[in-house]
């Protein structure tokens, strides 16, 4: 099955801080590497004012139960010092889980598909850099929901790269 995440920093030091999403999301077994996407400045969406995220896609492959990703993603921003203060506020590392194959999940700590992943520019522009032919489960295709959206916010930061996992 295909598993899409998302990631986001906008506090301490951002590029190290997606790459370490990257190596720890792939160092236990379960899921398999298949790509990153490149790495975007984008502007925050909703919140308090605050600084510019850097985005990133990955993809994997796997047969996950979505309940034991979701709290690989959590251990993972902890390790990075994620505090959860405020809905939306700045933070060290966001792990967002958009799919899992075609499962749905409706429960109070994860609904999958992503429910806001179809609006968020921020979220679509690099899944489709890594994915051409990426289709979020319910939505279409991710470069025909892309037609509808504002991209301004989101600038590809070509002197940035993410390393496949360590
Ligand atoms: N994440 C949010 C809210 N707003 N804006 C940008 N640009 N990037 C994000 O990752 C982001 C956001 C909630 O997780
Ligand atoms: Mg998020
Ligand atoms: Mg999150």
């Amino acid at each position: 099955m295909r598993v899409v995440l998302s990631l986001g920093s906008n506090l301490g030091r951002r590029m190290e801080n997606l790459q370490g999403a990257v190596d720890a999301l792939f160092d236990a077994p379960g899921l398999a590497f298949v790509a990153v996407s490149p790495v975007y400045e984008t502007d925050p969406v909703g919140g308090p004012a605050q600084g510019a995220f850097l985005n990133a896609v990955v993809i994997a492959e796997g047969m996950p139960e979505p309940r034991s990703i979701l709290e690989r993603a959590l251990s993972i921003e902890d390790a990075f010092g994620r505090e959860r203060s405020e809905r939306w506020g700045p933070r060290t590392l966001d792990v967002d889980l958009i799919m899992v194959g075609d499962l749905t999940c409706e429960g109070p700590e994860l609904i999958l598909p992503h429910p806001r992943a179809h609006e968020r520019a921020f979220v679509l522009v690099p899944w489709a850099q890594a994915d051409r032919a990426a289709t979020l489960p319910g939505r279409g295709l991710v470069a025909a929901l892309l037609a509808d959206l504002d991209q301004s916010g989101v600038r590809l930061r070509a002197d940035l790269a993410l390393q496949p996992p360590a």
